[in-house]
């Protein structure tokens, strides 16, 4: 990208705008996912805000205590929950909703359902918020099945009926990345004018990567596969140099790096945790989404990770995604495993 060119640039393709364009290429959109975007949007311009001045604001804290008016002061996850919640449902466009937050789904009363179900973590990566780590809020987008009354099951639906997915990342700029199903474009919030305005258009991860993600203080508990995998990233057979790693902590972080440097990020299963530690609906899914609209791959270990069916709605997976050549890797050390 020319940013010389950028810091002229007089002609701004807001997400707005960009959303409305692709809209106009259905003409029989009525225009109900456009507005819940923008609800989503405004949800992230708020927790951006809250995150910015989270250290002045003294949001940063325990629940239940109290400020100096006496009020009690809210967590930046459940402040960020309560905003995009209420965004969700005044966008009059949704009829379940499964935050990371909250135990139970919540179906949305009829006079303001809509046919959309959104699952989301409002801010992911919260046990970095006290020391100014990049955190971010993840999102997934389904249709309601039959049109009918909203069920568990709308929202039980594997990861490829995913109509769209995205995440917004507070780090040093606010970013937005999202696929609609045709792509994958990143937006980056202009504080001046309040937009967010397209700065990564149509983002495809290398083929290859030279960077492996992962908590390696898990190793002793890795399964076989994995364990080969992170043995072939440091110490290469083949003549090609080591990769490096990087690993932050804070899923949104981690994959942005990965979807814009290449590479594989990993959260795999363990002795302790067979089922990995990442949630199906609200962190798996929508990266994997992303992943593959951009040309990587998502796996779980043993499956395309956007076919896998979700039992409940707070269901965890292994999950190995990034560039295609990386996950092809390790996908042919799970199948030589299996048939070993
Ligand atoms: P927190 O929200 O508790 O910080 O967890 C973040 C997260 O769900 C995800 O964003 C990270 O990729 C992953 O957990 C990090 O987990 P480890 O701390 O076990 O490496």
């Amino acid at each position: 990208m020319d940013h010389a060119a950028d810091a002229f640039r007089t002609d701004l393709m807001t997400i707005t705008r960009f959303v409305l364009n692709e809209q106009s290429k259905h003409p029989e959109s009525r225009g109900d996912f456009s507005i819940l975007l923008s609800h989503i949007v405004l949800g992230c311009k708020f927790v951006c805000a809250a995150v910015n001045k989270a250290g002045l604001a003294k949001l940063i804290g325990l629940a239940g205590e109290t400020n100096v008016q006496g009020e009690e002061q809210k967590k930046l996850d459940v402040l960020s929950n309560e905003v995009f919640v209420k965004a969700l449902v005044s966008s009059g466009r949704t009829c379940i909703l499964v935050s990371e937050e909250d135990e139970e789904a919540i179906i949305v009363e009829p006079s303001k359902r809509g046919k959309y179900c959104v699952v989301f973590d409002p801010l992911d990566g919260s046990s970095n918020i006290d020391c100014g780590v990049s955190i971010g809020t993840i999102f997934g987008i389904y249709m309601i099945k039959d049109g009918g009354e909203a069920r568990l099951e709308d929202v039980l639906q594997p990861g490829k009926n995913m109509l769209a997915a995205g995440y917004c990342m507070y780090g040093s700029s606010c970013t937005f990345v999202l696929s609609t199903g045709s792509g994958v474009n990143g937006f980056t919030l202009d504080p001046s004018l309040g937009e967010f305005i397209l700065t990564h258009p149509d983002i495809k991860i290398p083929k290859k990567g030279k960077i492996y993600s992962v908590n390696e203080g898990n190793a002793k508990n890795w399964d076989g596969p994995t364990a080969k995998f992170v043995e072939k990233c440091k110490f290469p057979k083949d003549g090609s140099p080591a990769k490096s790693l990087r690993y932050i902590g804070s899923m949104v972080a981690d994959v942005h790096r990965t979807l814009l440097y290449g590479g594989v990020f990993l959260y795999p299963a363990d002795k302790k945790s067979p089922n990995g530690k990442l949630r199906v609906l609200y962190e798996v899914f929508p990266m994997s989404f992303l992943m593959e609209q951009a040309g990587g791959q998502s796996f779980t270990g043993k499956e395309r990770a956007l076919d896998l069916v979700p039992k409940k709605i707070h269901e965890r997976s292994p999950i190995f995604l990034g560039s295609y050549d990386d996950v092809e890797e390790i996908k042919a050390l799970y199948a030589a495993e299996e048939k070993a």
